[in-house]
């Protein structure tokens, strides 16, 4: 008889995800019950972990589980997992990559839209029975803007596209050459700052990027410029972003990502110009089935053969 291996999902997921690991795992519910527990009881035969890219798994739960051979990512951000620990640790760890750039990229084209065009503004205008009293005032036009975009990964050229598709030129800071050598790159975000209209944030989280999107760098995009923030809360100094909306700094913001998500601090909550999501760029039903089935075919690959799909450790 085969026996199943053990895994901790960490956070949350869509039951059908839990049904089909279940036909290849012992799967253990670490949101639902008792943490303390639940590592008493299991902690020492537990092979494998699945999280949500955005939440990751903590240092201190890795170094509970001294069995851990794999993670699997259900997302394609790894900054919240400490990569140092479980290279360390020999822990591999996957992710979702590409099954989501789509999906991610039509997101920060919505943003851009409705920051630009005032769509939500004008829907509660609307809805609220307004119209009848007074006209919508006017917005401002989106096409043929200039488009600036960080980090030029896969995601990065998906925004490209679309936003080329609306006569945008576009303009980039990346530590990746874009495959489209008509697109402009600059040398530092305070030089794509001032050359665009719109700042795309297409980066990774992280250390390494954490606070780069600076007051410096809002004051250079300018009181025309738009932000949309589709990557992490983390890469924003949100403090100097609602300053710089608050002083009439910047025209707008469209963000699905915050710092301390999922609480949106009351100030980014109380200005006007802003849409704000609650971090759904992926949560399609088509992308989140083939972002769940990645995430555990990962983990069935690792266990039968040794080898991850999409490995990132
Ligand atoms: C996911 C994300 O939807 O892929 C990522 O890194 O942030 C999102 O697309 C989210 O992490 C799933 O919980």
């Amino acid at each position: 008889m085969n026996i199943k291996p053990e895994i901790l999902v960490i956070t949350e997921i869509p039951q059908p995800m839990i049904d089909t690991l279940e036909r290849h795992f012992v799967v253990h519910k670490y949101w639902q019950q008792d943490a303390e527990t639940q590592l008493r009881d299991h902690a020492p035969t537990i092979r494998g972990a699945l999280t949500r890219a955005a939440k990751g798994i903590s240092t201190s739960l890795i170094e509970q589980l001294p069995a851990l051979e794999v993670i699997s990512g259900f997302g394609v951000g790894v900054d919240a997992t400490d990569l140092d620990t479980c290279r360390r640790r020999g822990i591999h760890v996957s992710n979702t990559p590409n099954v989501l750039n789509e999906c991610v990229a039509d997101t920060g084209l919505a943003l851009m839209l409705a920051v630009t065009r005032k769509i939500c503004e004008a829907d509660r205008f609307a809805r609220a029975g307004e119209w009848e009293k007074a006209v919508f005032p006017g917005a401002w036009k989106m096409s043929g803007k200039r488009c600036g975009i960080v980090g030029m990964g896969n995601i990065g050229h998906d925004v490209a596209q679309r936003a080329a598709a609306f006569n945008m030129p576009i303009h980039y800071f990346s530590p990746q050459e874009a495959r489209n050598s008509t697109w402009q790159r600059h040398d530092s975000l305070v030089a794509l700052a001032k050359a665009v209209d719109f700042l795309v944030l297409t980066l990774p989280g992280g250390a390494k990027t954490h606070h780069v999107i600076s007051r410096d760098v809002l004051e250079a995009l300018g009181p025309d410029g738009i932000l949309v923030n589709i990557a992490r809360g983390s890469v924003v100094d949100t403090e100097a972003l609602i300053a710089v909306l608050q002083e009439g700094k910047l025209r707008g913001a469209g963000l699905d990502v915050f710092e301390q998500e999922p609480h949106i601090p009351p100030a980014l909550r109380d200005v006007q110009n802003v849409v704000l999501l609650p971090h759904i760029a992926s949560n399609t039903a088509e992308t989140r089935q083939a972002m769940a089935d990645l995430t555990i075919n990962n983990l069935v690959s690792y266990f039968n053969d040794g080898k991850l799909l999409t490995p990132v450790v």
